[in-house]
């Protein structure tokens, strides 16, 4: 089935939040942001800014009706500076005014004093000072110390993966419309309408009853609106609170930028062992993670590294410690992958220098210590794994040693360009690492003309969650997908939401769909087995119509939805799911968090032109293990989607903040991002169909997060690529590898060292 949006989409008539036809008096937002990264403001002038025609108001801490707090888990975060300001671009103050014009041009007229405080922006540093978020977690399996010992090979090295900027296409934005009585209804470009709700109830004051939002769809989020959708939701109530009129803010791209934070960017030291089979026998890991000013949901992400920090390998002793780090960034933020990326490029990077180090291809080593099922992942659980078959169907497929000897015969005959080839496996485990966030909830409307409406806490961000429950309900219901329609979301609908997230929404919202709509069914299937005196299990619904035994009678769908309202049947259901069985005991960093893994293996062709340092990539290669895919169509494009975004993490998109913690990669012509001349020449994605019964809904697996880190092979094709050209090279383990890096890399005789290499010298794991 096809994505239900695209036809709106393609003709551009989907609305967004910018479309939302305004209500007369609408007035607009724009927020003022420290132009400092660290200091303590000594005076703040707005006298000018208030003479611009049309300001009606410029809100700052001191007008906040409720607390001036939104941090989510950890309340470290004012909505506005106070005295201190933590990072440039932290909202000091919010200008409303009759027009987008006055308000921004407000905002250029304001003036601050700040006197600078020192300004941290490498984790490695904040540790150092005890700065640190959260106390630092770590996992342990079997005994890492004692097993150097039993290893032939021990390396050590630092692997560094720098940060990513979202880029939804829809920038960040809210719109909020006063209600009766005190209320404000807020649209919101949110993947979390309860954390919006949360946020802007504690700034207003309000009760949770009397604000609602509501979310039409986003223009993309990748975890960018999980936690920072709600600062300017907040803004808005805020003003609309005080001012009783309707307040819209939509945040320039440039604001956005500045403003928002990102994928965190880390910093990690690795030690691993190996025997002489090349069986990995220990491996250490030290993960800095440079949080930004405020917690966000970096504690949550400083979890999901350490889950995946083996990727798809076991290995018996691990020992992996994380610290987030608090650095005068922006607050760093979930995106697609929530710190599984950057557990994975460590060891993968380790598991290269090995490789390289002992002369073997890096392959050899990673299919050798793939995991099986009933391997213990450090945290507990035990691998259902389909590592291995998805490794040997790449394999396979894709003709694996035809691949390689292309690529090699390649590099012998051409002196200028080289080719290299990569392998990345993937394991990623689907739920919610906090528990508590794996429930849903969904409402099911069945209409006396026999349409049927469905309302969940999903949010559609171009993902296709709406098809998707779509399509559970057509399929209980055997009704054509016209008769059903998947309403907005919205708070006072479905309360208490998990955000859209961690690649579990169809999962969740699928799953508490179906059983409201097998609620349904069930008294519908009651009706007529009464009106035709035959027992229910002779019962069924298919294409409208309804069989008994087997044979078509002469009702239809309409018929008997009509004869359960005569009957006073109740038509419509509330129905709540909670995935089973998963648990995690943090005290002793244990347990069975995830309903279940999805896992896949990619392959990735680069050519590297080795006189100028760029380069094209060939082909990324995948087999995914997909379960029992429900819509192809949708989760291909995920997998393309992931992958071409993973490798502009890894290749072309460099973040750079200056010393003084400005953003310098501020803008989209210096922020390069994957195009369409930049996607991979072939996408190849090959099924790896399972029935397993897994926790998955219609055991169609999870697909949102996984493909984005097939990416992180683009950097590792990249290095043998350039390792052909100058085997000598000693390229650190750094992402992004753009073409400058490779330039340098392809005529560098002695290994770069980083400040963070040198760091990392005394900061080495003892042995
Ligand atoms: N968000 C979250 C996530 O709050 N918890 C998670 O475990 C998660 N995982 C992936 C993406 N977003
Ligand atoms: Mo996410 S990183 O699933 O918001």
């Amino acid at each position: 089935m096809k994505n239900i949006d695209s036809r709106t989409h393609i003709r551009g008539e989907s609305i967004y939040l910018d479309d939302i036809p305004l209500l007369q008096g609408t007035l607009f937002g724009a927020a003022f942001g420290s132009p400092m990264a660290h200091g303590v403001i000594t005076n703040l002038d707005v006298e000018d800014a208030v003479r611009i025609p049309g300001v009606v108001q410029i809100f700052t801490y001191k007008d906040i009706t409720g607390i001036n707090q939104i941090g989510g888990i950890i309340p470290d975060e004012p909505l506005f500076a106070d005295e201190h300001v933590h990072f440039c671009g932290m909202p000091i103050a919010f200008v409303v005014a009759e027009t987008d014009e006055a308000a921004r041009s407000a905002v250029k007229k304001i003036k601050v004093d700040i006197d600078p405080l020192p300004v941290i922006t490498d984790p490695r540093v904040a540790q150092e000072k005890g700065e640190l978020i959260v106390a630092p977690r770590s996992f342990v399996l079997g005994d890492v110390d004692k097993a150097w010992q039993d290893c032939a090979y021990v390396f050590e090295g630092v692997a560094e993966t720098n940060g990513q900027e979202h880029l939804y296409i829809e920038t960040q934005g809210a719109y909020a419309i006063p209600k009766e009585s005190n209320g404000i209804k807020i649209y919101s470009s949110t993947q979390s309408p309860r954390a919006t709700q949360q946020a802007s109830c504690k700034v207003t004051g309000l009760l949770m009853h009397q604000l609602e939002v509501e979310v039409i769809r986003l223009g993309g989020a990748f975890g960018g609106k999980e936690d920072q959708a709600n600062a300017w939701a907040a803004m808005c109530a805020l003003s609309t609170h005080v001012l009783r009129r309707p307040v819209k803010y939509s945040l320039h791209r440039i604001e956005d930028m500045a403003m928002t934070g990102k994928r965190h960017p880390y910093s990690s030291d690795f030690k691993i062992g190996l025997n002489k089979d090349l069986k990995i026998i220990a491996y250490e890991t030290i993960f800095y993670q440079n949080a930004g000013a405020a917690a966000d949901l970096s504690p949550a992400v400083l979890e999901r590294t350490l889950f995946h920090c083996t990727n798809s390998y076991f290995i018996p002793h691990v020992k992996a410690k994380a610290y987030s780090c608090r650095t005068h960034l922006p607050p760093n933020t979930a995106f697609r992958g929530f710190g599984g990326p950057q557990g994975m490029f460590v060891i993968e990077a380790a598991i290269a220098k090995a490789a390289e180090c002992l002369g073997v291809e890096a392959s050899v080593i990673q299919k050798k210590n793939l995991n099986k099922t009933g391997d213990e992942f450090p945290y507990g659980q035990k691998a259902v794994s389909e590592a291995r078959e998805c490794w040997e169907k790449t394999e396979l497929v894709y003709d694996v040693t035809a691949l390689k000897k292309e690529v090699a015969t390649f590099n012998a005959q051409n002196k200028l360009y080289k080719k290299g080839l990569s392998f990345m496996p993937v394991c990623f485990g689907i739920s919610f690492t906090n528990t508590m966030m794996n429930q849903a909830r969904a409402l099911v409307h069945v209409f006396t003309d026999g349409s049927v409406s469905v309302t969940t806490g999903a949010i559609e961000m171009g993902q296709g969650v709406n098809t998707k429950i779509l399509q559970v309900v057509a399929t209980v219901f055997s009704i054509s997908p016209e008769n059903v329609k998947v309403q907005t979301t919205s708070t006072h609908k479905i309360a208490n939401t998990s955000p859209s997230a961690a690649s579990a929404t169809a999962d969740l919202n699928g799953k508490a769909t179906l059983m409201a709509c097998n609620a349904i069914k069930e008294r519908l299937i009651m009706v007529v087995a009464e009106a035709l005196n035959v027992d229910i299990t002779a019962i069924e619904l298919k294409d409208e119509r309804v069989c008994v035994n087997g044979e078509q009678c002469d009702w239809d769908w309409k018929r008997l939805v009509m004869a359960a309202f005569l009957k006073r049947v109740n038509l419509s259901e509330h129905a709540h799911y909670a995935t089973p069985e998963i648990h995690f005991d943090k005290l002793r960093e244990k347990g069975h968090p995830f309903a279940y893994h999805v896992y896949g293996t990619a392959i990735t062709i680069v050519t590297v032109d080795c006189l100028r340092g760029i380069y094209e990539f060939d082909a990324v290669k995948v087999v995914h293990d997909f379960g029992a895919t429900m819509n192809p169509a949708i989760d291909c494009g995920q997998i393309e989607g992931g992958i071409v975004q993973g490798m502009g993490w890894m290749t072309m998109e460099e973040l750079i903040y200056d010393k003084e913690g400005k953003l310098r990669s501020n803008t989209l012509s210096n922020y390069k991002v994957p195009d369409i001349y930049s996607v991979p020449k072939v996408i190849a994605i090959d099924f790896l169909q399972t029935e397993n019964d897994n926790l998955a809904i219609f055991r169609s697996k999870a697909v949102g997060e996984p493909p984005l880190m097939y990416g992180i092979g683009a950097y590792f094709a990249l290095r043998n690529a350039i390792k052909s050209f100058n085997p000598a090279a000693l390229i650190p383990y750094s992402a992004p590898m753009t073409p400058e890096k490779v330039l340098l890399a392809l005529y560098q005789k002695k290994e770069v060292t980083t400040t963070h290499e040198q760091a990392a010298g005394h900061m080495a794991i003892p042995s």
